[in-house]
Parts: structure tokens; sequence; C-alpha cells
């Protein structure tokens, strides 16, 4: 009875003492680039500002953001992808338009939010 029970409360320790790693394991499997929240994407060497190649699709400059078509960011473990991203204030969004392929700097913000920090044609 002693035995059974002592056995037991071994299985049960050695369970919880895997749970965390295959949590973690499953963690970085499950990063989905479709959701598009690069706030939770762990950036390689923690980097939070990066240089990103991209095209203009829309601009929304009352909305303070535009939707890019941006190119692999290293730095950042970012794939190619279409999504929106808000511009800092300093950033003027009449300098862009549709269709221009731009340099842009990106920065995370305290919120984990990456914005804009500067835009600029390019070619
Ligand atoms: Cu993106």
């Amino acid at each position: 009875m002693r035995t059974t029970v002592l056995f037991a409360a071994m299985a049960l320790a050695a369970f919880v003492t895997a749970g965390p790693e295959s949590a973690q394991g499953m963690d970085k499997k499950g990063m989905n680039h479709e959701h598009m929240h690069h706030g939770e994407m762990k950036a390689p060497m923690g980097n939070k500002e990066a240089e990103a190649m991209g095209v203009i699709n829309s601009v929304d400059a009352a909305g303070g953001k535009v939707n890019v078509t941006h190119e692999p960011v290293e730095a950042l473990g970012w794939p190619k992808m279409t999504m929106d991203l808000p511009v800092t204030k300093r950033v003027d969004l009449s300098t862009v338009k549709p269709g221009d392929h731009v340099k842009m700097m990106l920065k995370q913000g305290r919120d984990k939010q990456y914005r804009i920090t500067g835009i600029e044609k390019h070619m």
C-alpha cells in the first residue's frame, strides 16, 4: 500500500517536471505569423528596432497608419507579409502613396506595438 502511494507521487512529480518544458516547445512551434501580432513574436537577439523594405498598399493619413507588404525582416524574425503598421507622429505620410517602394524604420514601443518611425521612398 505504502509503495503504491510513493510510486504515484513520483509519477506525478515526473509529470509536473516535464510540464513547463513541453509547454515552451509548443510555444515556439505555435508561433503563427498569420495573426500579425508582431508584439508577441520573439525577435532574435531581443531586437526592438529594424529596417524593412516594402511596398505601400494604402495610406491612412488621418488614422496614422499604412498598409504595407514588407519583405522578410530577419532582425525581428518576421516573414514577408501584408499588414497595417501605425506610424509615429513625426512621420509625414503625405510623402508616400500606394505603389511606392519604401524603406521603413521600425521600432517596438513599450506597449509591444511596432511602429514606423521613418519612411522613405527608394529606387
Ligand atoms: Cu508584418
